[in-house]
C-alpha cells in the first residue's frame, strides 16, 4: 500500500554531508593499479593555499570531477588526485604581514581549503594528497637535481636579477614597482650574481617536435609552445674586422648580405669592451646601457640607441668596409649578440639607420607589383613587404651575381660558399633559454649544493638528503631566515671533510609544480616515481587555466622527458590531453570617490534589479539602500572587488547548485559570468527533479516494463529518455560540452512534467525515465543523484558503481514521422505517415492531404520530390 506522506523535500545540507560521509566511510575513490578495467588518469591542476578556494578552482575542479566520475561510469580505473603547490612568495609576505612563520601559515590554509574542496564532493583519492614544502616531496626533488649536475644538466652562470640597494635583498619581478624596491622604495640595480640552471635548450628541438604529436591538446597552446621555443634558421657568418678577432653574426636573412650597411653589437659583446677601453665616451655609454631593462619586451619597446665604435667590418662578398656599432636592443645571450644590419630590410635596422643616418640599400624587390606602394622602394618609410620573407614572389637585386634568387635559393647558395670557404655555417638558434631555478628566497626547497673552497660547488650526497628547510622562523621582510643564520649555512665539505657553507638560494617553485603528477602516482615511492608511474602515466586528462600554456607546461613537458632519461618512466609525453577551463567573470560595482578614484563594491553586498530578459539595470548598496555604479563584466579579482567566495554560494545552495551551475553556463574553455539569477534557475530545476522522484516514488515501486505494451505517448517518452541518454554521452565523452548535456536532461524532465500516464506502464517509463536522469546528472551533481538512486529503490547497489546508461536501440525508432507537404516550396499541411512507409504511400497520403488537394485543384503535377522524414514537395502549374 502506498503511503500519501508529503514527499520530502529537498535538503542539500542533510544530501550532502550525508553523500560524503559515505563517501568517505567506504574510501569511494581511492583506487590501486589492481584492476582489469583500463586505467584513466584525470588531474586537475594544482592549487596554492593561498587561504581560500575561488570560483576558478571550483570550475577547474569541477571540470575534473564530471569528467573523472563519468569515466568510472563507463569503466575505467579513475585516478584523480590533489595536493598543494605550497611553497612561493605570498606566504613570506602574508607571514611577514601576520607575524607568523610561512609554514604556519600555508599548512593552516591547507586545512581550511581541504575542508573546502571535501564540502564540494569531489571524487578525489585523498589518500595520495601531498604538500610540497614537506621534506618527503622536495627530498625527491633534491635527489634528482644532484643527479642532473652530475649528468651536466644543472650547471652554475651568471645572471641578471633585481637588486634593492637599500634592503641588500634580490627582490623578485613583482616586487619592483616602477622601478623601485616595493619595501625601500630604492631605486632598483641590475646585478649580476652566481644562479643555477637547467639545461632546457638541450631539449629545446625534441619539445617543438612534441608538440605535432598532441592531437589532444589545444591548438592556441601548441601555437604558444612553438613561439616560445622560437626555433629560427640561419647561417653564422664570420665578418673580419680590422686589427681585431673576425667577428660572427647570425642572421636568418642571409639572402639580405648585399644590403649590410653595418654591422651592430650588443654592450657586452667582447669587441665592444676593447673599444671602449680606448675611448670614454664609448665606456660611459656601456655603462649606461646596464642600467636598462634586461626583458626581451623591454628591448622591444625601448627607443632605439647606439654609438659608433670607430671600428671597420669587412664585408665578406665586396669587401667594403663597413662600420661596428654599438646597438641597445642587440641581445647578448641570442645567438652570437652580433648582427649584420640591413636597413632596407630589417625594421629595427631601419629605425637605427634613420635616427643616426647610416645608408639604406635595397637588395629586395617584388616580382610583380600590385599597387604603386610596391612598385617603388622608400626609403623614408617603412612598409610591410621590405621585411617579409614568407612572400614568394621576391626576388634580389642589386645583389650582383646573386640577383633573381629567391630568399631559399640565396640562403642555399651563400650557405654553400661560406661552408666550402670556412666563412660560416648553417646554424639552429632557439629563443628558449635555459631554466634558472635559483632563487635568493626563504620560502622554497633549499639548493642541495655545498661550497668548498678547496673542491668549489659539491652536490649534497644522497644519504645527507634531504637538506630541510627550517619552518620555525620568524621574517623581517629583509633577508631570508636561512640567509641570516649563519649556523644553517654551516657544513663540512663531503669531499675533504673541510669547513664548507650550504647554498642559500632556494628553488623556484615550478620546480616542484613540474613532477607532482607523477609522484601522485606512486605514494610512497623511494624514488620520484616507482613503476606505477607506467601504469597511470601519461595522465589521460589535464585541466588548468591557459595562464600556464608557455611556462608551467613546458616545464611539466621537459620535467617528463628528465624522468624518462633516468629511466624512471617509459612515456615522452605527460599528458595525452590537455582542456584549458576559461575565466570566471562578474559584474562590477562601485561609487566614485571625490578625488576621481573608485571604491570597488562586492556583488554580494548589492542588491541588483534586473529586467526581463535578466539584463542588469539598477543596483543599490545592501547597506544604505542607496544607488552604486555599474562597471564592466570582468574576470574575478581583488583589484576590483567581485569575487564571489564559493563557500557562501555553497552555502546559500549547496555543492550540487554549484557544480551545476558552473558547468552549465558556459562551455569549459570559454569564460563564465557568475550570476545568481543563473544559480537560482539551476537550485529550482533540481528541487524539480527532486520532487518528481519522490512523488513518483510515494506510489510505490513500478512493475517492470513491457516494452512491447506501450501506447504511443509511452513510447515517445521512453524515445526521449534514450534520445537524452545518447546525446549526453556523447556531449560528456565526445565533446566535453557539459552545458548542453544540462540542457537535454532538463528537456527531459519537462517532458516528464508532463506525462501524467499513472498506468502501471506509465509508471514503468517513468521509472526508466527518472533512473536516467539521476544517472545522467550523477557526474555533475552526485549528492543528489547518490540520494535519488537510493530513493528510486536501489538501496543495494550503489550509483557510484552503477555503469552510464545504455541507449536501447529500438527505443530510438519512431513508429510514425510527421512530414511537412509544400505545394511549389510553399507549406501547405503536414501527415503522418509510418516511418517505413514506401514512396508511393507518401506520396499518396501528401496529394490527399485536404488543404493540399485544395491548392492543387486544377493544377497539373509536374514532379513530387520526397525528402524521407521531413518534406514532401509538389511541384504542379
Ligand atoms: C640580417 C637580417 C636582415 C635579419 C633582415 C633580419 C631581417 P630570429 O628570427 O628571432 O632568430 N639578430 C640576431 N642575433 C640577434 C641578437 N643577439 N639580438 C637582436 N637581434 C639579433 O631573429 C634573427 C634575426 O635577428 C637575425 O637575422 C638578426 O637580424 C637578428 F632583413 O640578420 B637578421
Ligand atoms: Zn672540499
Amino acid at each position: 500500500m502506498s503511503t500519501a506522506a508529503e514527499p520530502a523535500s529537498y535538503d542539500p545540507k542533510i544530501v550532502e554531508s550525508q553523500a560524503q560521509a559515505f563517501w568517505e566511510a567506504r574510501r569511494a575513490f581511492e583506487v590501486d593499479e589492481r584492476s582489469d578495467k583500463p586505467k584513466y588518469y584525470c588531474l586537475s591542476m594544482l592549487p596554492y593555499p593561498s587561504g581560500a578556494l575561488h570560483m576558478g578552482h571550483v570550475r577547474n575542479y569541477t571540470i575534473g570531477d564530471v569528467i573523472s566520475r563519468y569515466k568510472r561510469m563507463t569503466g575505467h580505473n579513475v585516478l584523480q588526485p590533489m595536493g598543494w603547490d605550497a611553497f612561493g612568495l605570498p606566504a613570506e609576505n602574508a607571514a611577514i604581514k601576520n607575524r607568523t612563520a610561512p609554514a604556519k601559515w600555508t599548512y593552516a590554509n591547507i586545512e581550511h581549503m581541504r575542508s573546502q574542496l571535501k564540502s564540494l564532493g569531489y571524487a578525489i583519492d585523498w589518500s595520495r594528497e601531498f604538500a610540497t614544502c614537506r621534506p618527503e616531496y622536495y627530498v625527491h626533488e633534491q635527489r634528482m637535481f644532484t643527479r642532473l649536475l652530475r649528468k651536466g644538466l644543472a650547471y652554475r652562470k651568471n645572471s641578471v636579477v633585481n637588486w634593492d640597494p637599500v634592503d641588500q635583498t634580490v627582490l623578485a619581478n613583482e616586487q619592483v614597482i616602477d622601478g623601485r624596491g616595493w619595501r625601500s622604495g630604492a631605486l632598483v640595480e641590475k646585478r649580476e650574481i652566481p644562479q643555477w640552471f637547467l639545461r632546457i635548450t638541450d631539449y629545446a628541438q625534441e619539445l617543438l617536435d612534441g608538440l605535432d604529436n598532441l592531437p589532444g591538446w589545444p591548438d592556441a597552446v601548441k601555437t604558444m609552445q612553438r613561439n616560445w621555443i622560437g626555433r629560427s634558421e640561419g647561417l653564422e657568418i664570420q665578418f673580419n674586422v680590422e686589427g681585431h678577432e673576425p667577428l660572427t653574426v647570425f642572421t636568418t636573412r642571409p639572402d639580405t648580405l648585399m644590403g649590410v650597411t653595418f654591422v651592430s653589437i650588443a654592450g657586452e659583446h667582447p669587441l665592444a669592451l676593447k673599444a671602449a677601453a680606448a675611448n670614454p665616451a664609448l665606456a660611459a655609454f656601456l655603462e649606461e646601457l646596464k642600467h636598462g631593462g634586461v626583458s626581451e619586451a623591454e628591448l622591444e619597446t625601448q627607443e632605439k640607441r647606439g654609438m659608433d665604435t670607430g671600428l671597420r667590418a669587412v664585408h665578406p662578398i665586396t669587401g667594403d668596409k663597413v662600420p661596428v656599432w654599438v646597438a641597445n636592443f642587440v641581445l647578448m645571450g641570442y645567438g652570437t649578440g652580433a648582427v649584420m644590419a640591413v636597413p632596407g630590410h630589417d625594421q629595427r635596422d631601419f629605425e637605427f639607420a634613420t635616427k643616426y643616418a647610416l645608408p639604406i640599400q635595397q637588395v629586395i624587390a617584388l616580382k610583380s607589383p600590385r599597387n604603386d606602394d610596391e612598385k617603388t622602394y622608400d626609403p623614408t618609410t617603412w612598409r610591410d613587404w621590405y621585411g617579409d620573407k614568407t612572400r614568394d614572389d621576391l626576388e634580389l637585386v642589386n645583389s650582383g651575381e646573386f640577383d633573381g634568387l629567391d630568399y631559399r635559393g640565396a640562403f642555399e647558395a651563400l650557405a654553400e660558399r661560406f661552408e666550402r670557404k670556412g666563412q660560416g655555417q648553417r646554424r639552429v638558434n632557439y629563443r628558449l633559454r635555459d631554466w634558472g631555478v635559483s632563487r635568493q628566497r626563504y620560502w622554497g626547497c633549499p639548493i642541495p649544493v655545498i661550497y668548498c673552497d678547496s673542491c668549489g660547488a659539491v652536490p649534497v650526497p644522497d644519504s645527507d638528503l634531504p637538506v630541510v628547510l627550517p619552518e620555525n622562523v620568524t621574517l623581517d621582510g629583509v633577508k631570508s631566515p636561512i640567509k641570516a643564520d649563519p649556523e644553517w649555512r654551516k657544513t663540512k665539505c663531503p669531499q675533504c671533510g673541510g669547513a664548507a657553507e650550504r647554498e642559500t638560494d632556494t628553488f623556484d617553485t615550478f620546480m616542484e609544480s613540474s613532477w607532482y603528477y607523477a609522484r601522485y602516482t606512486s605514494p610512497g615511492a623511494k624514488d620520484m616515481v616507482d613503476k606505477r608511474g607506467n601504469y597511470w602515466l601519461p595522465v589521460d586528462q589535464y585541466i588548468g587555466g591557459i595562464e600556464h600554456a608557455i611556462l608551467h607546461l613546458m616545464y611539466f613537458r621537459f620535467y617528463h622527458k628528465l624522468l624518462r632519461d633516468a629511466r624512471l618512466v617509459d612515456s615522452d609525453e605527460p599528458a595525452t590531453n590537455l582542456l584549458t577551463q576559461g575565466m570566471v567573470i562578474a559584474e562590477t560595482f562601485y561609487r566614485d570617490n571625490a578625488d576621481g578614484s573608485k571604491d570597488w563594491i562586492n556583488p554580494a553586498d548589492v542588491d541588483i534589479q534586473r529586467d526581463d530578459k535578466a539584463r542588469v539595470v539598477g543596483a543599490t548598496l545592501k547597506a544604505d539602500g542607496q544607488p552604486v555604479r555599474i562597471g564592466a563584466v570582468e574576470k574575478m579579482s581583488k583589484s576590483k572587488n567581485n569575487g564571489v567566495d564559493p563557500q557562501s554560494m555553497v552555502d546559500k545552495f549547496g555543492a550540487d547548485t554549484v557544480r551545476l551551475f558552473s558547468m552549465f553556463a558556459a562551455p569549459p574553455e570559454q569564460s563564465l559570468e557568475w550570476n545568481e539569477a543563473g544559480v537560482e534557475g539551476m537550485a529550482r530545476f533540481l528541487r524539480r527533479l527532486w520532487t518528481q522522484v519522490q512523488k513518483h516514488v510515494a506510489d510505490g515501486a513500478a512493475p517492470a516494463l513491457d516494452v512491447a505494451s506501450l501506447t504511443a505517448e509511452q513510447k515517445a517518452v521512453r524515445r526521449k529518455t534514450h534520445e537524452t541518454i545518447d546525446k549526453v554521452g556523447n556531449d560528456y565523452g565526445k565533446r566535453h560540452s557539459f552545458n548542453t548535456a544540462i540542457a537535454a536532461v532538463m528537456e527531459l524532465s519537462n517532458a516528464l512534467g508532463k506525462f501524467d500516464d499513472a498506468s502501471p506502464q506509465g509508471r514503468a517509463v517513468r521509472q526508466e525515465a527518472l533512473e536516467s536522469a539521476v544517472l545522467l546528472l550523477n557526474p555533475i551533481t552526485p549528492h543528489a543523484s547518490h540520494a535519488l538512486w537510493q530513493a528510486l529503490g536501489h538501496a543495494e547497489t550503489l550509483i557510484e558503481d552503477v555503469a552510464f546508461p545504455q541507449v536501447d536501440a529500438a527505443a530510438l525508432v519512431r513508429d510514425s514521422v510527421t512530414l511537412a507537404v509544400q505545394v511549389n516550396g510553399k507549406l501547405r499541411g503536414t501527415i503522418e505517415v509510418a516511418a517505413d512507409a514506401p514512396r508511393d504511400q507518401v506520396e499518396a497520403l501528401a496529394k490527399a492531404e485536404p488543404n493540399t488537394a485544395k491548392f492543387l485543384e486544377g493544377l497539373a503535377i509536374r514532379k513530387v520530390i520526397v525528402v524521407p522524414g521531413k518534406i514532401v514537395n509538389i511541384v504542379a502549374g
